[in-house]
């Protein structure tokens, strides 16, 4: 009994490194955000070039069943569970849904994402990253933002493991949402699609996060676009 008692935790102390991006604000896991295949294992994509790279979905063309209303300008929590136990960047990526498409039914296929925000880690003596440890990572909603629908597309990447190729951890969903009150000038820059975004070699995604200790960091895909 003994023994069985320590296996099991042994096994829930290795599930509880990885984590899921399941819900944003107070709605229920999966409410929002499509499921995705990683839900009970917790697991990461490690391949850039496969189709799990955009939304990692359990079933993909089937969305979620809610979208969420989200005043443009305003922050979305983004939550992740249990928490972002590993070392690394945040990003979040929005598409707009074309016509004929909802944001239950569209796959996000093409280059038609652009990256709203992309945080930094502090360095000198080590790497130090902002989420390290969060449950929760609030993205503001572009006020500029044209209304209509968008998938928003959470990424934390692991680089604890990172220093050789594949060895990076991607933990990603996306969420459905549905934006009014924009003012419609957003003309992003570079549009990317995933995959095609990251190559397993970018510096930022082929990493030894510990030694030499990097100076500098550049995060893969494009820069965040501002309004
Ligand atoms: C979301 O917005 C739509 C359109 O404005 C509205 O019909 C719907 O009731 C809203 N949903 C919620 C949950 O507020
Ligand atoms: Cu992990």
């Amino acid at each position: 009994m003994k023994f069985s008692a320590a296996v099991t935790l042994l096994a829930t102390a290795v599930v509880e490194a990885h984590y899921t991006f399941p819900s944003v604000g107070n709605s229920a896991d999966w409410q929002y955000v499509r499921t995705t295949a990683n839900f009970q294992s917790n697991g990461p994509v490690t391949n850039v070039n496969s189709e799990d790279i955009r939304c990692y979905q359990r079933n993909p063309g089937t969305g979620a069943t809610g979208v969420l209303n989200v005043t443009a300008g305003s922050a979305v929590p983004y939550n992740a569970k249990a928490s972002i136990s590993h070392p690394g960047p945040m990003a979040f990526y929005i598409a707009q849904v074309p016509d004929g498409q909802t944001a239950q039914s569209w796959d996000g296929k093409g280059k038609v994402w652009s990256k709203i925000y992309q945080d930094m880690p502090k360095l000198g003596g080590g790497m130090t990253w902002p989420t390290q440890g969060a449950r929760s990572v609030s993205v503001t909603i572009p006020k500029c933002l044209k209304d209509g629908e968008y998938l928003l597309r959470a990424e934390h990447i692991g680089l604890h493991s990172a220093g050789s190729s594949g060895g990076a951890q991607f933990y990603i969903s996306c969420a459905q949402i549905s934006v009014s009150g924009g003012t419609g000038t957003y003309s992003p820059k570079n549009l990317v699609s995933f995959p095609g975004a990251y190559s397993a070699s970018d510096p930022g995604i082929m990493i030894n996060i510990y030694y030499p200790v990097p100076t500098s960091y550049k995060p893969p895909g494009p820069a965040a676009e501002t309004c």
